[in-house]
Parts: structure tokens; C-alpha cells; sequence
């Protein structure tokens, strides 16, 4: 049997070594939560802002809107930080889904591209969310296998093609695409012509092997598919990864969606501190560049572009030349009109 005092020096070095075990893992660091498309931020930006701010970020990927927004409505928390599409974000707002920008915390915000802001941005005084990105849809295709290629969204009707082709999961820009083709706007409130484009794109839909946003990227590039529809930029990161000289991007010639995605901070969010101090290093002038050069989106911070190297401001993914401008248009909020497209949708994917 031990005497008292030999268990009173057991239960003293426990304690101990319990302390010591406690003190040598130190004050647990904050941790950012991070939610955003993926392939979405440059290379090495989230383990230099851990450093700097002497905190963790998770990183969680979505890849699209509707997958967000359900979410944060279905009551997730937790998130910090969000990259929601701009014709997104009066709806969460009225879901009370965001919370106001502090701009005194985001001093960076005032160097976001006031043409911009002013011409394209739905938040324009970005109360909600301040831009991230913006870029254009199109279609990436492998040039040696998808002969008499032409930039138009009729290539979804080659019937050779069958099988190896996809569109993305995302009714704003399939929907949208099929209302260029039909000679509307692709933010068409009328629902004849929302209903004719879901015609057109069932009909495609017999040629595609899936809808979507992620598996098109690593399927064009394997050659699993030879014809896509794609967010530019995601084929140019793909471009720069491989070297594919085969694989090309184009921007049909009936018109193409282009977009706006912002940054903003749910209502939930743990770590307002931290989301803000991110929002405002993504806005650092030599930051947004590198993320712009990166993506091959254009981050729209006016006091980046100097930042540019020369072949990103010659490339026509990340500048679409003028020409070609005028036949893009940029995806808007539709307001109550939405219930017209989610009903098309759904059509279209119920539709064998
Ligand atoms: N890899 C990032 C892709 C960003 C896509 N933006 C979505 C636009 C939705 N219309």
C-alpha cells in the first residue's frame, strides 16, 4: 500500500506533466473559415495571411451559388468569409444572410475600379459584399478531337460529339446561353422565351454526358470530354498547369454570360476581425494581381492592374478584346422573375 505522501507525488506529477503537455501546445490560434469556389485563390496567399496574422484558414469549396445560398440558409455558421455571384446578393441580403460591410476595416475597398463599380457591379456602393472577380463563360474544346469547331452554342447540337461534351450545372448560364441562341437577353424576364430556351437545352442535354461546374475541367483536360462549357478562367489555369496547346477556349459568337463574384461576410461568421482583415488583403494592390495572374479572372482593384504582367493584359481570357465585349453580357439579378428560370430548371433536369 503507498503512503500518503507518495501518492500526493504521483497525483503532484500529473499535474505537471498535464501542465507542462498544456503550456508546450500554447493558446489555440483563431481560425478563418474560408468558402469559396474552388481554384480560386492564388497559390501560397492563404499560408502567408496564416503567417501574418498568426492564425489557421480552412478552406471549404462550392461550385455553385445555389449550393451556397442553401446552406447558409439551411442555417450553416461558421463560415467567415463567401464569394457569392453579385446578382446573388440582394436576395441573401433580404434572407439576412450578410452582414453590412465596415469599410473602416476594409480600407482596401477604396481601391476597387470605380468604372467598374459604377458600369458592372450590382452592389455598387457595396453595402453587402465588395468584387472579387469577373470573368466570361464559353466553351473549352480539345482542337484535334471536335472537327469544323465553330464558337457557337450550336455545337451542343452535334450529334458526333455525343457523350463527350457537358455543360455547366448552373441554370443562370446554361438557361442563358440557350436565350443568346434564341436571339434574347440572357436576362430575359419573359417566360416564352425562358421555357424555349429549357427546349433547346433539353435537346442538348441528349448530347451531353453530365452537367458540370468541376468535373469539366479535369474531363477536358483528360480528354474524357472534348467540348465544354467553362468559366474562362479555370481553362487558362489548366492551360498554364499542362502546357495543352490542343486544349483552346472560345466565346460563342450568339453572345456569352459574363459575371461578377464578390466577397462578403454571413451574418454567421465567427471571425468578423479576421474575414476582414482577409477581404482587405485580397485587396492589396500586389495581392489582387498575383490572384488576378493566378486565375486569369480580373480582379477588378484598379491600383492592381499596374501590378500586370504583359502577357496577362494581352491575354483575351482576362481582357476580352472590345470586339468580342460587345456580344457579352453580364448576368443580372431577376428579382421575383428568378421562380421563372428555377422552374425551366427543373424542367430541364427531370427531362430524359
Ligand atoms: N474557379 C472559379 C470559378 C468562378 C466561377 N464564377 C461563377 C459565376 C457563376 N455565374
Amino acid at each position: 500500500m503507498k503512503s500518503p505522501l507518495s501518492r500526493l507525488l504521483v497525483v503532484a506529477g500529473l499535474f505537471i506533466v498535464g501542465a507542462l503537455y498544456f503550456a508546450s501546445r500554447g493558446p489555440q490560434k483563431p481560425v478563418l473559415h474560408v468558402y469559396i469556389w474552388s481554384d480560386y485563390l492564388a497559390e501560397g496567399l492563404v499560408e502567408e495571411f496564416a503567417a501574418a496574422n498568426d492564425c489557421q484558414v480552412i478552406v471549404d469549396n462550392y461550385d455553385s451559388n445555389e449550393v451556397l445560398h442553401a446552406k447558409l440558409k439551411g442555417g450553416a455558421t461558421g463560415y467567415d468569409v463567401v464569394f457569392p455571384s453579385s446578382y446573388m446578393i440582394r436576395m441573401m441580403a433580404e434572407d439576412g444572410l450578410l452582414r453590412k460591410i465596415n469599410h473602416a476595416n476594409i480600407p482596401n475597398s477604396k481601391n476597387i475600379d470605380p468604372i467598374f463599380l459604377g458600369n458592372v457591379s450590382i452592389d455598387r456602393k457595396m453595402v453587402y459584399s465588395i468584387p472579387y472577380m469577373t470573368g466570361a463563360t464559353g466553351i473549352a474544346y480539345q482542337k484535334e478531337e471536335v472537327k469544323d469547331f465553330e464558337p457557337s452554342w450550336r455545337m451542343f447540337e452535334r450529334t458526333d460529339l455525343a457523350g463527350r461534351m457537358t455543360l455547366l450545372d448552373d441554370h443562370r448560364e446554361v438557361l442563358g446561353a440557350a436565350l443568346k441562341v434564341l436571339g434574347h437577353s440572357l436576362n430575359s424576364t419573359d417566360e416564352r422565351a425562358i421555357e424555349a430556351a429549357a427546349d433547346l437545352v433539353i435537346k442538348w442535354k441528349q448530347n451531353i454526358a453530365q452537367f458540370a461546374s468541376e468535373a469539366n475541367k479535369a474531363g477536358v483536360a483528360s480528354k474524357e470530354f472534348y467540348l465544354v462549357q467553362a468559366w474562362g478562367g479555370d481553362i487558362q489555369q489548366i492551360i498554364d498547369e499542362n502546357g495543352d496547346e490542343n486544349l483552346a477556349f472560345a466565346l460563342p459568337v450568339e453572345g456569352f454570360p459574363m459575371w461578377e463574384d464578390t466577397v462578403a461576410i454571413p451574418t454567421g461568421a465567427d471571425n468578423v476581425d479576421l474575414a476582414e482583415k482577409f477581404i482587405n488583403f485580397l485587396h492589396d494592390p500586389i495581392i489582387a494581381a498575383r490572384n488576378t495572374e493566378f486565375n486569369s479572372y480580373l480582379c477588378p482593384n484598379w491600383l492592381s492592374y499596374n501590378n500586370l504582367d504583359e502577357a496577362v493584359l494581352q491575354n483575351p481570357i482576362v481582357m476580352i478584346p472590345p470586339a468580342l465585349l460587345k456580344k457579352g453580357e453580364q448576368i443580372e439579378d431577376v428579382g421575383p422573375h428568378l421562380a421563372k428560370y428555377t422552374a425551366a430548371w427543373d424542367r430541364v433536369k427531370s427531362a430524359q
